[in-house]
């Protein structure tokens, strides 16, 4: 007799996040099938024995969670802006090294220079370090070619790591800086930008679009006119909105039925509203603020109070944002955002999911896709606990065996 059950783990806690708090289950079993969990309860609820109701039976210890979903990066990028790191701790600011040419538009230098294996070559150890964790689900953003071809690279190169460990969304960034060979002509790389766009599309390389509407950036009367064209051909958007000043961006992304606004602080009290209004996911990016130094926080208390999901995701980029563990952000949520430690992870399942348009993960729920990670914790509290570390034990995507950790103790080398 076949098994019911492609899959069972058993031994550990779940921490399901379905409904209130961490949905915890102390002994728990999690079972799936073709993908999709088929049981998750206490493992005295199992209606048989484990070797007898699955094909495959993992023994585990510690808590499952849903798989994390990073839900804002660049990590397909070449080279790497230390330099900058130096010269700003020597008082130089982010928009002046941009200004003058810096920032952004150095790592554009990099990427046009590389070809489509260099840029994943060099790409592939950040992807891997999200992957080992927790990271199931994964969003890269173009934004560092800014031209056709260059875009076009970017988005393939980051389609190449999808695979059944790896479940990846792309994202359309072209409007993130203005290339030299446009320089006081921003209105015609828009229109380029625009023109790019469907181009892309029909490749299947684009799940959304997205902008960085700011004073260094692209206006909100550019960012309209490139987001009335993606919902022309039906795309979902997202911006980069108000992270160093308030050009209620919140409220743009809004206006077109935005799946999230990203960074938002500098965001006000009507930006917060109209994204309620619209179910506009909050995308938190502490590891930016963390690393520019910033003090004006997110409207935290206004997202809570008008019930405005909170995400949390990496922005992994080689100039304000460096930052290669999801878990990492929820540490920095927490310290610097005052996130609890249960809304950190649900910022990291849950509304991450959601706000890549997401419904079919981020709970351990009957019907979702089996996407999990197995942490060697005694509470969930310690993911936002630990500085670094080596927590995750196991990984499942989909039902398929993600990550394994391998360790080599001393007495075997
Ligand atoms: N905001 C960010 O945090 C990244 N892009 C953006 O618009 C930073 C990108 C970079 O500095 O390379
Ligand atoms: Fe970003």
């Amino acid at each position: 007799m076949t098994p019911r059950w492609d899959g069972l783990v058993v031994g550990a806690s779940l921490a399901t996040l379905d409904g209130d708090g961490y949905g915890a289950i102390d002994d728990g079993a999690i079972a799936w099938k073709n993908g999709l969990i088929a049981f998750v309860g206490p493992r005295a609820d199992l209606p048989g024995s484990p070797s007898a109701l699955a094909a495959q039976v993992i023994e585990a210890t510690g808590w499952i969670t849903p798989g994390l979903v990073d839900c804002h990066t660049h990590a397909v990028f070449a080279g790497d802006r230390a330099s900058e790191f130096e010269m700003r701790l020597e008082g130089a600011r982010y928009e002046d090294i941009a200004r003058a040419g810096g920032g952004i538009l150095s790592t554009v230098r990099a990427v046009r220079a590389a070809d489509e294996d260099a840029l994943y070559a060099q790409s592939r150890p950040r992807i891997e370090a999200l992957r080992r964790d927790g990271v199931t689900t994964l969003e890269i953003k173009s934004g560092y070619g800014l031209d056709f071809d260059n875009e076009r690279k970017m988005l393939r190169v980051a389609r190449r790591f999808a695979s059944p460990a790896l479940d990846v969304r792309t994202t359309y960034l072209a409007a993130h800086a203005l290339p030299p060979e446009f320089a006081g002509r921003a209105d015609a790389y828009i229109d380029a930008a625009i023109d790019w766009l469907p181009r892309l599309h029909a490749e299947g390389l684009v799940d959304a679009v997205d902008a960085f509407c700011e004073g260094i950036g692209f206006s909100p009367a550019q960012t309209r006119r490139l987001f009335e064209r993606a919902r022309s051909l039906g795309l979902p958007v997202k911006l980069h909105a108000d992270q160093l000043s308030d050009l209620d961006g919140a409220s743009l992304a809004a206006e077109f039925d935005g799946l999230s606004a990203d960074h938002v602080e500098h965001t006000s009290e009507a930006g917060v509203r109209a994204m309620a209004a619209a179910g506009t996911v909050a995308v938190l990016l502490p590891g930016a603020f963390h690393v520019l130094r910033e003090t004006r926080l997110p409207p935290i208390d206004a997202f809570r109070a008008h019930g405005v999901p909170m995400a949390i995701a990496t922005d992994c980029n080689p100039g304000t944002s460096p930052l290669l563990s999801l878990r990492q952000a929820m540490q920095l949520a927490c310290t610097h955002f005052r996130l609890t430690p249960e809304q950190a992870l649900r910022g990291a399942t849950q509304h991450a999911a959601r706000a890549l348009g997401l419904h079919d993960r981020g709970v351990l729920r009957t019907g979702l896709r089996a996407d999990l990670a197995v942490w060697d914790i005694r509470h969930p509290a310690e993911l936002c606990y630990w500085l670094g570390g080596d927590l995750l034990s196991r990984a499942v995507v989909a039902g398929h065996p993600a990550y394994t950790r391998h360790v080599i103790h001393p007495s075997e080398t």
